[in-house]
């Protein structure tokens, strides 16, 4: 019997161990940026990234006429009165933390699910190692 509930206790925290780490990696993103959908929308515009015309948002969360946070969405086409369409969630999502007004690839989050911001986003820089050691 003992040894039973020993095979059971190392069994579930295989099991619970297995599970952690299928989790996705704990994702932060700085503290400023919480809530950079209440910031100032700057006007937006299309652009062709390589082949794809993207849209982009960009928001302005200290209102000093500076762009902090910059998504790029897909374009799916345009309606009759000629306005972009777009997807309902963003590819790319840029955070300026270092102030430079420039997005650097540790500063780009990737989303390939293009499902929000919920945790299965990688920084640009992390993604293209990845992609480098397959
Ligand atoms: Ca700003
Ligand atoms: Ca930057
Ligand atoms: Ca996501």
């Amino acid at each position: 019997m003992k040894k039973l509930i020993t095979l059971l206790f190392l069994g579930l925290f295989g099991i619970s161990s297995l599970f952690s780490q299928e989790l996705p990696k704990k994702f932060e993103i700085p503290k400023k940026y919480e809530n950079y959908h209440k910031g100032f929308l700057l006007p937006c515009y299309n652009f062709y990234l390589g082949e794809q015309l993207v849209h982009n948002h960009r928001y302005d969360i200290d209102n000093d006429g500076i762009v902090d946070v910059s998504e790029l969405y897909h374009v799916m086409g345009f309606n009759e009165r000629g306005q972009t369409m777009i997807t309902e969630y963003p590819f790319f999502y840029g955070f300026d933390i270092n102030n430079n007004q420039n997005f650097e690839l540790d500063e780009i989050l990737y989303d390939k699910a293009m499902d929000g911001l919920n945790g299965n986003e990688v920084w640009l820089n992390e993604y293209k190692i990845s992609e480098r050691t397959i």
